[in-house]
């Protein structure tokens, strides 16, 4: 506690630590008998300092844990590390530092700045990503899921320099070119690992339609994400470059059967099988596959670019009209989705119809438009559903009535069938880096692919490393990748990838539950806390971080690790940090150093102005003026106790008990008790929707109130006090433990139950009244409240102002609008 008469932060900040860290008072333990409230913000990658976006997110969290606890919650809020990833790597280049050691650097001195800022976390969970205690748990899932079938090893594309004979992540390709040498980038297949996450596509997207409590904006872009689609897989002929039918098979997959009359061409990707045949001996298209195989494939990229193609010289038979159309390999296919192929329809489908345009394919129409619209198809495609013609027997059918005929005749004739598809692909979570947990497995040339036994896990990651960013140092340490096969005792070699760091930030919630099972992945203590109550984060990781964390919990819910469906109840997104209008970032030269803050004004300061300035979805303009605002009100709320003539009457009243007689007070004390517990109603309801910055604004009100009052013994102002520290302590929680101390209480405001307005206290005893003549406002009254009509007339009559209006005049008419107003109309 602080005698001072002036508020030092400082001082103040670390008085109230050493108690919260003396008292254990955020250690959180299971307690069956109590509910539990689990509240996470998405924990931080270890990129050196805090910035301003960090302070703002964990304060939001640590708000919201506070205020919960105060609501008689189990509160576990707990902190760690999402230790691995690429900076590291850079970093380690950079300063010429083991991504190891950098890193945990990082940790020690960040983990100093979220002390500082007085987050009340459970520092005894706190893990970093980077430990092998934990990732061994992720290794130890990885095996079992892929001795499940729930992962698979194919090949895969990804960025090759030729010059550097390594691969390089996206964010390494810059402009098409190696960020290190300007070598123009190849494309590499290699063999990688998947994840099945295609196979909770459906329960992924089911979900969504529950999580109430998320933001809607988040639901739609997974639904996006996953992009069910519903159509028609079906199966073309192919025929030779002798005009033969071959029998073979090429299938495509539709959205649009209705449309399936209208096919003037098909088209395969490039890396198609029969394109790759035909091209044997067709250099044209061997030439175009191979400038392919050079394209970036990001969806963006392929939006953009030029639609291509070049025809295969092979004809396909339509599955209904025989007719044969030419087959052509594009661009624009995807080998990766649906059948690799599509079926082309210009008349109806935009990309379709340029590409028809550009190289003189026919365009027939076969859907009219359901209304009178006007189309023309020399201008553009008509891709909406209509009715539809020039179909032979579907002619006259809707297009949703079409869509159930033609795909029951390609059924009754064994070429196609109804398929739901998604956009979702499997997960890819081979990365050939260096600085990531070691994928768990031995290759072996008589057994193939072995799983590392559990008893070998967890397999550990060199640390002490010599780093020059030209593969990665595993890859070139024969210490460890020559082991034995665990199946046959012969030679083997351990896998040199490691997991994309989504692995870990896709479980890690569940492990702060269960941080220090040395013999388990998680234990019965999941059960109790999980899923987390409160999550909050930036709305960056509203895709794929959510949706992996998503998947995850499925996985292990279905080897009996969780219970329940999802992770998160519910989440809160918080908006960005901006400075004059733009997002404050480093690659903006714009930042404002928490830091530097914290130490002039102290962590309370900087805590109240991030939860003032904006309610926590929206962004968050920053302000020097509001900086120095925030500081002065703490000032003010200081000398609200510590104010010589007040503090002995202070602490007495709680001596006595804290009470008020409501029966006993003047009525300005009850007005004033009327205004304060009005503003804490006004908080309270504020506080649950999270909108903090007007629970600030109340607070301010309540202390310019209190300000007012005159006698040093007055027990309204005593309550004020005690209603205020309680309301800010959330957010100010340095200064409050302080001052309730000062007060003389014996436990923590910590322990002090969430304030509630006192019902009885907002009912007024006497109310004001506007009073009017001819619709003039001319006098107000003041009546007890609930009195009868009659009484307020006669009162609205008696006012000396209302007489100058009224004298001489006759009263027509008095109109009484309860609790609002008085007109008396004269004439
Ligand atoms: C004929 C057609 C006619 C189509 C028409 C659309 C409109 P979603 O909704 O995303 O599932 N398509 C199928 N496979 C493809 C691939 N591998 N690469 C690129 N495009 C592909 O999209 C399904 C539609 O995308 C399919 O329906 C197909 O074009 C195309 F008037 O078939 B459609
Ligand atoms: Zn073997």
């Amino acid at each position: 506690m602080s005698t001072q008469q002036s508020y030092i932060p400082e001082t103040v900040e670390s008085g109230a630590q050493e108690y919260w860290v003396e008292n254990a008072s955020f250690r959180a333990i299971e307690d069956p008998g109590r509910e539990k409230f689990y509240c996470l913000a998405m924990f931080p990658y270890p990129s050196g300092r805090l910035h301003m976006g960090h302070v703002r997110n964990y304060t939001i969290s640590d708000v919201i844990a506070r205020y919960q606890r105060m609501r008689g919650k189990n509160v576990l809020q707990p902190i760690g590390w999402d230790a691995f990833g690429l900076p590291a790597e850079n970093a380690a280049m950079k300063h010429k530092v083991p991504p190891a050691k950098w890193t945990r650097e990082n940790i020690d001195y960040m983990r100093v700045q979220f002390k500082r800022l007085g987050l009340a976390y459970d520092w005894e969970r706190e893990f970093a990503t980077c430990d092998p205690d934990y990732y061994r748990w992720e290794q130890w899932l990885f095996t079992r899921l892929f001795k499940k079938g729930l992962i698979y090893k194919k090949t895969a594309p990804v960025n090759w320099c030729p010059h550097d004979l390594t691969v390089l992540a996206n964010e390494q390709v810059i402009e098409g070119c190696c960020w290190r040498c300007d070598t123009p980038v190849e494309r590499r297949e290699i063999p990688q690992y998947f994840m099945k996450i295609t196979g909770y596509a459906e329960e992924l997207l089911a979900g969504l339609d529950k999580l109430d409590g998320w933001p809607e904006a988040v639901r739609t872009m997974q639904r996006n994400w996953i992009g069910r689609s519903e159509g028609v897989e079906l199966a073309f002929t192919v025929v030779g470059s002798d005009g033969k039918s071959t029998g073979e098979e090429l299938r495509v997959y539709t959205t649009r059967p209705d449309t399936l009359m209208g096919v003037s061409y098909v088209a395969v990707a490039p890396e198609h099988p029969l394109a790759v045949r035909a091209a044997k001996n067709n250099p044209k298209l061997a030439a175009f596959i191979e400038e392919c195989a050079r394209m970036e494939t990001s969806e963006a990229a392929m939006e953009t670019m030029e639609k291509k193609g070049v025809d295969t010289g092979l004809e396909a038979i339509h599955p209904i009209s025989g007719e044969r159309v030419p087959v052509f390999s594009a661009n624009f296919v995807l080998m990766g989705y649906g059948e690799g192929a599509v079926m082309a329809v210009p008349a109806h489908d935009q990309r379709d119809w340029e590409f028809a345009h550009k190289y003189g394919l026919p365009v027939k129409q076969v859907i009219a438009p359901a209304d009178d619209e006007e189309i023309d198809l020399a201008k553009q495609a008509f891709a909406t559903k209509g009715v539809l013609v020039n179909s032979g027997e579907f002619t006259g059918l809707t297009s949703r009535q079409a869509f159930d005929g033609i795909a029951a005749k390609l059924e009754k004739d064994g070429k196609g069938n109804k398929r739901t598809n998604y956009r979702l692909r499997d997960w890819g979570v081979s990365r050939q880096r260096y600085w990531g947990a070691p994928i768990p497995i031995i290759n072996c040339d008589s057994c193939g692919t072995v799983p590392v036994p559990e008893k070998d896990l967890p397999v550990v990651l060199p640390e002490d490393v010599s780093f020059d960013g030209v593969g990665s140092p595993i890859k070139k340490m024969p210490e460890f990748y020559e082991t034995t096969c665990p199946k046959c005792g012969g030679k083997a070699e351990r896998e040199t990838d490691t997991f994309d760091t989504f692995m870990e930030s896709s479980w890690y919630y569940a492990r702060f539950t269960s941080p220090d099972n040395s013999e388990a992945m998680l234990d019965e203590r999941a059960h109790y806390w999980l899923p987390v109550d409160q999550y909050i984060g930036g709305i960056e990781h509203a895709i794929l971080h959510l949706l992996y964390a998503r998947f995850f919990h499925k996985l292990m819910r279905d080897e009996g690790l969780v219970k329940g469906d999802e992770p998160f109840a519910k989440l809160l997104t918080q908006g960005m940090v901006l400075k004059d209008g733009v997002k404050m970032s480093k690659s903006k030269g714009n930042t404002v150093d928490p830091q530097a803050l914290i130490d002039k004004y102290g962590a309370d300061t900087v805590r109240l102005f991030t939860m003032f300035a904006a309610p926590p979805e929206q962004s968050l303009e920053w302000n020097d003026d509001a900086v120095e605002g925030a500081s002065r009100f703490l000032k003010r709320v200081w000398r609200l106790v510590h104010d010589n003539s007040r503090l002995p009457a202070l602490k007495q009243w709680y001596a006595d008990g804290a009470k008020i007689e409501a029966n006993a007070l003047s009525a300005g004390q009850k007005k004033l008790r009327a205004e304060i517990h009005g503003l804490l109603d006004q908080a309270g309801r504020d506080v649950e929707k999270y909108q903090f910055n007007t629970v600030v604004a109340a607070a301010m009100k309540m202390v310019n109130a209190l300000g007012q009052v005159d006698a040093s013994d007055d027990p309204v102002f005593a309550e004020g006090v005690d209603l205020l520290l309680r309301l800010l302590s959330p957010i100010v929680p340095h200064i409050t433990h302080d001052l309730w101390q000062v007060l003389g209480q014996q436990s923590s405001i910590l322990d002090a139950a969430w304030p509630q307005a006192d019902a009885a206290a907002l009912v007024r005893d006497t109310i004001e009244l506007v009073v009017q003549v001819n619709g003039r406002v001319r006098g107000k009254i003041s009546v007890a409240a609930g009195v009868a009509k009659d009484v307020v007339e006669q009162a609205a009559l008696a006012d000396e102002n209302v007489q100058r209006f009224t004298k001489g005049k006759n009263v027509v008419k008095v109109i009484v609008v309860p609790g609002r107003l008085v007109n008396v109309v004269v004439k």
